[in-house]
């Protein structure tokens, strides 16, 4: 059967209605402090969603993924076929995974899990299942150009209410350690149209990270969840050995400690340390965490929607996790539009083994260009009751930002041996 007969009888079958026919989707490249990717999708009968499609300092590579491969093929479909235009998109490419076309697939899965619940007139987590709880825990990242200042930091964030802080410092002999801001809200790494240069010294961080806990603990004491963010950069060796001196403060989690390609190193991690493991927000598919998850070797998945499929695909690789008691804790950094976000949400007050979300906040100009109804309060976040994600994107203010090229750094060792960034 051609797919033109195929559209024509699914969608006789699901007695429809062309207001649910895709009338058009375009691509908005916008950089309000940064680069940002966003689908819209419209439909005859006038509802559009929107969905994240950014792939921080990649962003061209899927917009022309979207706009050259994906879009053609769009026009003409049924918007609430989320599920055939999911495997349409992903097994029809032959080239299956990969974070362009993950990516891909995921801000067009969004924008129609979008245009589904405003046509249904309730919020995304409504359709997802509903509310499994009241809000949604975050986490917020407090960072300083050495443990001093981290201490600080984390005390502005137990001011503001945070129940969750990551903790990141400088360390003295690194160039540029990953995860030290430039200002005291916002941590903008992309910053340059070529990759900068930064350092790294494994057994100086191995010295220093310790040190920062055991201040942070003296400090504060024991009532906030602490986290720190490895940023793949240990072997597994050192990775085991900073998950055990990390043992005695009690972290929320040790966030990818090693690089994760190959998923039975952390066999090796698991046997030193009882300190809880993330990893994931790299991955694109179930399949780069599966044997992870299938022999318990970390205890958060933090896969996203916008780089691992849309809610269609999250919510197997959730699923998969229920299984082994692992819970979510979805990557949210800066470089995830407020599309990502709203969709977030909705997908963490459903889930069922949801562990914490992870929250930078958004720079005004960004949460201009798109308005939404989610709100912090109290070391929670809460997504609205507007019908869809509750996301929406300003198009005539987008334009005034254009794109700006923008790379993540890379990271090299004193010698110059080139490491992961
Ligand atoms: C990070 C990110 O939020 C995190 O845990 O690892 O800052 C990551 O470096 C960026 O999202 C890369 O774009
Ligand atoms: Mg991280």
């Amino acid at each position: 059967m051609a797919d033109a007969d195929h559209k024509k009888l699914a969608t006789e079958a699901a007695g429809t209605t062309k207001e649910r026919r895709i009338t058009d989707a375009r691509v908005v490249v916008t950089s309000p402090g940064r680069n940002f990717v966003t689908v819209i999708i419209e439909t005859e009968g006038g509802v559009t969603g929107i969905g994240d499609a950014t792939l921080n300092g990649r962003e061209l590579a899927v917009a022309s993924y979207l706009v050259e491969h994906v879009i053609p093929a769009l026009i003409g479909r049924d918007a609430a076929q989320i599920e055939d235009i999911w495997q349409y998109l992903y097994r029809g490419a032959y080239w299956r995974r990969g974070p362009v076309t993950m990516s891909a697939i995921a801000a067009i899965d969004v924008a129609l899990w979008d245009i589904k619940a405003k046509m249904a007139g309730m919020p995304l987590y409504q359709l997802l299942g509903g509310r499994s709880r009241e809000g949604v825990l975050v986490y917020g990242h407090a960072n300083g150009g050495d443990i001093e200042e981290t201490v600080d930091a984390v005390g502005r964030y137990i001011d503001m209410g945070y129940k969750a802080i990551r903790a990141q410092s400088g360390v003295p002999g690194i160039k540029d350690a990953y995860g030290v801001g430039r200002g005291t809200m916002y941590y903008e790494p992309a910053d340059n149209s070529l990759p900068s240069v930064t350092g790294w010294d494994t057994r100086k961080a191995l010295n220093y990270v310790p040190r920062l806990f055991d201040k942070l603990r003296l400090t504060y004491g024991f009532d906030h969840h602490l986290l720190h963010d490895g940023h793949h950069r240990y072997t597994p060796q050192e990775a085991a050995n900073l998950g055990k001196m990390l043992e005695p403060y009690q972290l929320f989690w040790l966030e990818d400690a090693t690089p994760a390609e190959n998923q039975e190193v952390f066999r090796l991690i698991r046997q030193h340390t009882v300190t809880p493991l993330a990893v994931g927000e790299v991955f694109n598919t179930i399949w780069d965490c599966k044997d992870l998850i299938e022999e318990q070797l970390i205890d958060y998945i933090r896969a996203t929607l916008v780089h691992a499929g849309g809610i269609t695909h999250l919510r197997r690789i959730a699923d998969l996790a229920s299984l082994y008691q692992i819970r979510t804790g979805c990557h949210g950094a800066t470089d995830l539009s407020p599309a990502s976000m709203g969709a977030a949400l909705h997908f963490d007050t459903w889930v069922p083994n949801f562990g914490i979300q992870e929250y930078m906040r958004h720079s005004d100009a960004t949460d201009e260009v798109f308005p939404h109804d989610y709100h912090f309060a109290d070391g929670y976040l809460h997504c609205g009751e507007t019908p869809g994600h509750g996301v929406t994107i300003d198009e005539a203010l987008a334009k005034k930002y254009p794109y700006d090229p923008k790379q993540l750094p890379v990271a090299r060792l004193a010698d110059g041996t080139m490491w992961n960034w």
